[in-house]
């Protein structure tokens, strides 16, 4: 037989691994696009043409070509060709179908089009905060299939960090996550998140009525939510007005129901970050229900003033080098060992509630550091939701530092646009920010962007942030959408306790999981990725996957803040 040359062997091995490269996926939202926002099909294979197709009327309604979009995508390893069919804005329910020499004729998932799209999603969202709610007995009527007992109502007892010794009633609040700790910094950020939500969308945050045990008495529920956490947040203070780090069992529970097992809970020792934190949330508290619940809104003042006045009397960080876990205790994480940022959150808050120069001058000293730079929020650096509340405000002594601020964001979103160009799915996400509770940070982002729209009125900051939605609904390279009990490619295996631990099918809906995580901190996503894995490829819908597969309550305030924008109820 002849000798095939070098290059024939190469295009051979080529055309073998070509149909292994290219997976011929079709990825969209698979929830629904807001009517008016920007609409976008990928694939990741060279197909020219798509129709999209009214599967309601069964009728093609739009036709569209695909351009290559992104060659080797770093973040999912992909080539990825991309299709638009903006212009089509009326509601109803479709598809899209590929048109094309190479496999024509496959189908996307069903998505909506419409001004209503996530009404329903939100509406879970909302429920599903209701739901981890800790010490309360969870009704029927409340809660249908998800109803439960009541849960850790036994005191909880005082770590020896703490200097103190025997236990304290510490019921009540939100279980962080899909365990049954509670933490000052995560719980005021999803608070602090909401009341941003509340300020953008004011009538869409007006129902008395989402079936909850308050409703109908005359409050939104969004606020008498909030203040289930907030009369919790209250026992986590100190008579000085230092405020304790958190509370949890010293080791991660199994998968057992809230009301099961009876596990000691234990109160960590006082830390500057959640004294800050608590400082700032109820500074705002103060304001946001000073119209609702007098009574409320000056204890939520008083509070402030004291952990303030604590803050002030020790100026450097405590513990010192920040909170860290003690030796006996491996559940609960959050150490974080800087609090500049929540030093100045607070400052900014205590001046929006009181007006006194005193915290202006605090927060203008702390911003020497930040120097009016944008940031994404998270649970270890909420300085950005001061800059929120100050660019909110309608306080003429803040015209210089609101131009300031004004000019931090605008270079935040102009940055972003940048990365997300080079980016084939098209958000703002580098390689590096896929690491644990990505999901919150692809929110994080679109937060800031949606106050660029809000703030500076840049329409492109408006569409990339609906990009970002996009993505967490199934426009991603794991063509999941990533909350529960929406999309067809739903998740189905959330690393929730009472969602394992429950007998019904589907966990409760409404709940933005974790994301891709490229460390890898679980052995379920070590066992099925290696470490050259495309970042945004390295998720698993496991129970075991916790690094990429659990909900927190601030990364689903996060999705709430953002869909809630892209929706008109
Ligand atoms: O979200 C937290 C992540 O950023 C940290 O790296 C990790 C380890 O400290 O902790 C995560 O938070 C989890 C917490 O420890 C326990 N409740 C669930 C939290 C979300 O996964
Ligand atoms: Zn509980």
């Amino acid at each position: 037989m002849r000798k095939l040359n070098a290059s024939v062997w190469g295009l051979l091995l080529l055309l073998l691994h070509i149909p292994m490269m290219a997976q011929q996926n079709i990825y969209v939202n698979q929830v629904g696009y807001a009517s008016t926002a920007p609409k976008r099909v990928l694939v990741d294979y060279p197909a020219e043409r798509f129709e999209l197709i009214n599967v309601n009327e069964g009728r093609v309604v739009f036709e569209g070509e695909f351009q290559l979009r992104k060659q080797l995508d770093e973040c999912s390893g992909m080539t990825l060709y991309e299709g638009d069919f903006s212009e089509v804005q009326t509601s109803g329910r479709y598809l899209i179908r590929i048109q094309s020499s190479l496999n024509s004729g496959i189908t996307s998932y069903t998505f909506s089009i419409g001004d209503a799209a996530y009404s329903d999603v939100l509406q879970m969202a909302d429920k599903a905060l209701f739901l981890q709610r800790c010490g309360l007995k969870i009704e029927e009527q409340h809660a249908g299939p998800f109803a439960r007992q009541v849960c850790h109502l036994a005191p909880s007892y005082y770590h020896p960090n703490c200097q103190l010794t025997g236990e304290k009633d510490m019921t009540g609040g939100w279980h962080d996550a899909g365990d049954y700790g509670k933490y000052v910094a995560p719980g005021s950020m999803t608070i602090a998140i909401l009341y941003a939500s509340y300020e953008l969308n004011p009538s869409k945050w007006q129902s008395d009525a989402r079936n909850i045990p308050e409703s109908g008495n005359g409050i939104p529920d969004l606020f008498d939510e909030v203040r289930y956490e907030l009369e919790w947040l209250f026992k986590m203070q100190r008579h000085d007005g230092a405020v304790h780090e958190k509370l949890h069992t010293k080791n991660y529970v199994q998968f057992i129901m809230p009301s099961a097992g009876e596990v000691p809970q234990f109160i960590y020792e006082v830390s500057s970050t959640a004294t800050a934190d608590f400082a700032a949330i109820m500074a705002k508290s103060a304001r946001m229900y000073k119209a609702i619940d007098a009574e409320l809104s000056d204890r939520c003042l008083r509070a402030a003033t004291l952990s303030y006045k604590y803050l002030d009397q020790h100026p450097d960080i405590f513990p010192e080098g920040g909170f860290k876990n003690p030796p006996d205790t491996k559940a609960g994480g959050y150490s974080d060992d800087y609090d500049k940022e929540e030093r100045i959150w607070a400052a900014a808050e205590m001046y929006l509630t009181t007006g006194k120069k005193k915290y202006l001058h605090d927060f203008n000293e702390l911003n020497r550091i930040f120097k009016s730079e944008f940031m994404e929020v998270n649970w270890n650096n909420p300085a950005t939701f001061g800059f929120y509340s100050l660019l909110l405000a309608d306080k003429e002594e803040l015209d210089g530092l609101q131009a300031d601020l004004r000019e931090g964001l605008a270079n935040y979103c102009d940055r972003h646009k940048q990365v997300a160009a080079a980016d084939g799915f098209g958000i703002a996400m580098r390689a590096d920010d896929y690491t644990w509770g990505s999901n919150g940070t692809v929110m994080y982002k679109a937060m800031n962007l949606v106050m660029g729209d809000y703030l500076l009125g840049d329409r492109q900051s408006r569409e990339l942030a609906a990009r970002h939605l996009d993505y967490i609904l199934g426009l991603n390279p794991n063509k999941k959408c990533y909350v529960t009990g929406v999309g067809t490619n739903r998740i189905l295996h959330l690393h929730h306790a009472p969602t394992v631990s429950d007998f019904n099918a589907e966990p409760i809906p409404g709940i933005m999981t974790g994301g891709p995580n490229k460390y890898r901190n679980d052995e379920a996503l070590q066992a099925v990725f290696d470490a050259n894995t495309p970042p945004a490829r390295i998720y698993l819908d496991n129970e075991e996957s916790y690094s990429s597969n659990e909900n927190t309550i601030y990364t689903n305030a996060a999705f709430q803040f953002v869909a809630t924008y892209f929706n008109k109820p």
